[in-house]
């Protein structure tokens, strides 16, 4: 029998499913509904130094194919996710969690990190370098010599498991560069993708949602090729101690499935986890271990990169 139990480094997980950072991971009871179900582990919201109420409302829209969401990093502040994280370390010590975090500076991120470096913190850490909903601020991993400094700055004094969650990168020329420049650090795991920063969705000539005249990270369906793209161009590129998220487009297994074809460890699940609940994760497993078993497939290691080329 099949079985999507998967590691990253020393962390096991019962299922390579788990949240995406914004999806059922505000707070501790969103967290909660996470951890009862079926999925490996979650992430937290990504957290600032202090509370932020985030965009003006209405800022998440549902669609067929998908969502569009401006969100503004709405988060509870770093010292809440650090204490919940750190309880469940003590009531559940078999288990491990990520927590999610960017400073709305360089300068913050420092604090954040060195926070979290000297607390006993044991997990694995996202840094968001791809929030595409921040007025004013561009997504950092777009702008390379800043990502490259920031980095740089952070493996001076950071030790513990860190890695980044990206956004999408649309050429073949910025795949390498931005590869170059992540194979230069001791990244444990980077996340491929964030939402398509900047679309816009429209019902009956308005607007959906009201941040940034409309515009917003686009997730779903819509997404799938191009994040399928992204994990395996990254995975073709990347040191191998470098493992691979993938996130986007994840409805069903056979979507799941192809981004461990692709090279992702684990896979994350954003807008199809907002539109259903955490009730997904029974369902996603179940989908993934039939395609298992129909191609006697007994763990994600043995299809894991294995993407055949025409
Ligand atoms: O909070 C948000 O607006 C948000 C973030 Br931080 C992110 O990384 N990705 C996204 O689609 N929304």
């Amino acid at each position: 029998m099949a079985t999507t139990h998967t590691h990253i480094g020393n962390y096991e997980f019962k299922s390579c499913f788990m949240n995406a950072a914004g999806v059922y991971c505000y707070d501790r009871s969103e967290l909660e509904k996470v951890i009862n179900s079926e999925a490996g582990t979650f992430v937290t919201k990504t957290a600032t130094l202090n509370k932020r109420e985030g965009n003006p409302l209405p800022r998440y829209y549902d669609t067929e194919l998908g969502s569009i969401n401006s969100m503004g990093l709405p988060n509870l502040g770093i010292d809440y996710y650090l204490e919940y994280l750190i309880e469940l370390q003590e009531t559940m010590p078999e288990r491990s969690f990520f927590l999610s975090l960017v400073g709305m500076s360089p300068e913050e991120t420092h604090i954040l990190l060195k926070k979290v470096q000297e607390s006993s913190f044991k997990g694995p850490i996202e840094l968001n370098l791809s929030c595409p909903n921040l007025p004013g601020k561009p997504q950092i991993a777009y702008d390379f010599e800043t990502t490259e400094i920031l980095l740089s700055e952070i493996f001076e004094y950071f030790k513990k498991p860190l890695g980044a969650k990206l956004p999408p990168y649309f050429d073949i020329v910025h795949f390498d560069q931005a590869a170059k420049i992540f194979n230069k650090f001791p990244l444990f795991f980077v996340n491929c993708v964030n939402s398509i920063g900047n679309g816009l969705i429209i019902k009956d000539e308005y607007t959906v949602i009201k941040p940034k005249n409309g515009f917003g990270g686009i997730g779903g369906e819509y997404i799938k090729p191009t994040a399928l793209a992204n994990v395996h161009a990254f995975y073709q590129r990347l040191n191998s101690s470098i493992r691979i998220i993938g996130t986007g487009g994840v409805l069903n297994g056979k979507d799941a499935f192809e981004h461990i074809l692709c090279g992702a460890s684990m896979v994350q699940v954003g807008t199809a986890l907002q539109k259903e609940g955490p009730e997904i994760f029974k369902r996603l497993n179940e989908e993934l271990e039939s395609i298992m078993n129909e191609k006697g497939y007994k763990t994600i290691e043995d299809f894991r990169g294995k993407l055949k080329m025409i």
